[in-house]
């Protein structure tokens, strides 16, 4: 693992949602990363419905000491389409065999805030424009809700980063479309419209890397790492049948920690104009393409990482994320 010691002050952060496993993950390593100021969570409806997120999050953050983490509800459907969900590959409620759903009566602290996603995103655009990084997981319905209300992203955010799409790597939900893209292609291509992603990781590049059951072995052996490794056996489970794969992508987290904690990882990347299909087509609405308008801004793509560092930082992370006591973490917060 490697402090930026550079970056005194650490950076602010927003994680925008599904959470889905990998989204578990990354919630896991944001949570608990030196470098990073998690100033709040807001979710979305995506791999399960929108209640399943929010609890998931919710407890997720508990459970690394984090309840002092708001937590923003947004989106229960795209702008435009049907919700779609994903239980094959996340389980009935987004954890895999791990389910949260039991009673949590600490869940209540959990500082869940009245405030919707687009408003809360555009509460903190407004008090320190410039400053914020939003890192989005899941389909881009909240920040485009923002957007399309009127908050100048492109201008009121330091980044707009995003796990989605396809360039050259064959979709994963259909032949071209990437998941979170394919959900709500309508909200994916009104915050490409506006300018408002710098960076995109797709998988082109989160599929660099594999995780396998024997990596989930060398987690330290602590409940937290039990819970975890219920919910990626899931997936891996799932792996193995839809792509063939012995072990997982693990999308989010690499686009996290390639995006802030290791960008020395991106080994390749390419600018382009991007936009979004929105057609009725099922086959092809989702699927990313180059635009052919000359004044859009262009998007900054990871295109390769290096898989070997990639694959050593995110289980270094995870297994500092499952070994941390609420009192470390605490401590590593104070006056934050
Ligand atoms: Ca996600």
């Amino acid at each position: 693992m490697q402090a930026s010691p550079t970056d005194a002050e650490p950076r602010p952060v927003i994680l925008d949602v599904d959470t889905g496993i990998d989204d578990m993950i990354a919630l896991l390593i944001a949570a608990t990363a030196p470098e990073l100021n998690l100033r709040g969570v807001t979710c979305v409806a995506g791999n399960v419905e929108i209640h399943h997120v929010a609890r998931n999050t919710g407890k997720i953050l508990r459970m690394v000491g984090r309840g002092d983490v708001p937590v923003s509800i947004g989106a229960a459907r795209p702008l435009h389409r049907r919700l779609r969900t994903a239980p094959d590959t996340h389980g009935p409620t987004g954890t895999g065999y791990t389910e949260l759903t039991g009673e949590d009566p600490d869940l209540g602290s959990t500082d869940y805030t009245a405030v919707p996603a687009p408003r809360y995103l555009a509460a903190h655009v407004q008090r320190r424009p410039g400053q914020l990084t939003v890192v989005a997981l899941g389909p881009l319905t909240n920040i485009a809700s923002a957007a399309l209300n009127g908050v100048d992203l492109a201008a009121g955010l330091r980044e707009l980063i995003w796990m989605g799409g396809a360039l050259e790597e064959r979709g994963n939900t259909t032949e071209t479309g990437e998941w979170n893209a394919c959900v709500d292609p309508e909200a994916a291509e009104a915050v490409l419209a506006a300018g408002a992603i710098s960076r995109i990781f797709p998988l082109d590049a989160t599929q660099d890397v594999i995780f396998t059951l024997g990596d989930l072995d060398s987690l330290p052996g602590t409940p937290l790492s039990a819970v975890v490794r219920d919910a990626v056996r899931f997936y891996i489970s799932f792996h193995r049948q839809a792509e063939g794969i012995d072990g997982c992508y693990l999308h989010d987290p690499v686009t996290l920690i390639g995006s802030l904690l290791r960008p020395d990882l991106v080994t390749e990347t390419v600018d382009e104009r991007l936009a979004c299909d929105m057609g009725s087509d099922p086959h092809l609405a989702g699927s990313l393409y180059r635009s052919p308008d000359e004044t859009r801004r262009a998007v900054n793509v990871a295109t390769a990482l290096d898989a070997e560092g990639m694959h050593r930082e995110l289980l270094e992370r995870l297994a500092h994320a499952v070994s941390v006591t609420t009192a470390q973490v605490q401590a590593q917060h104070e006056g934050g």
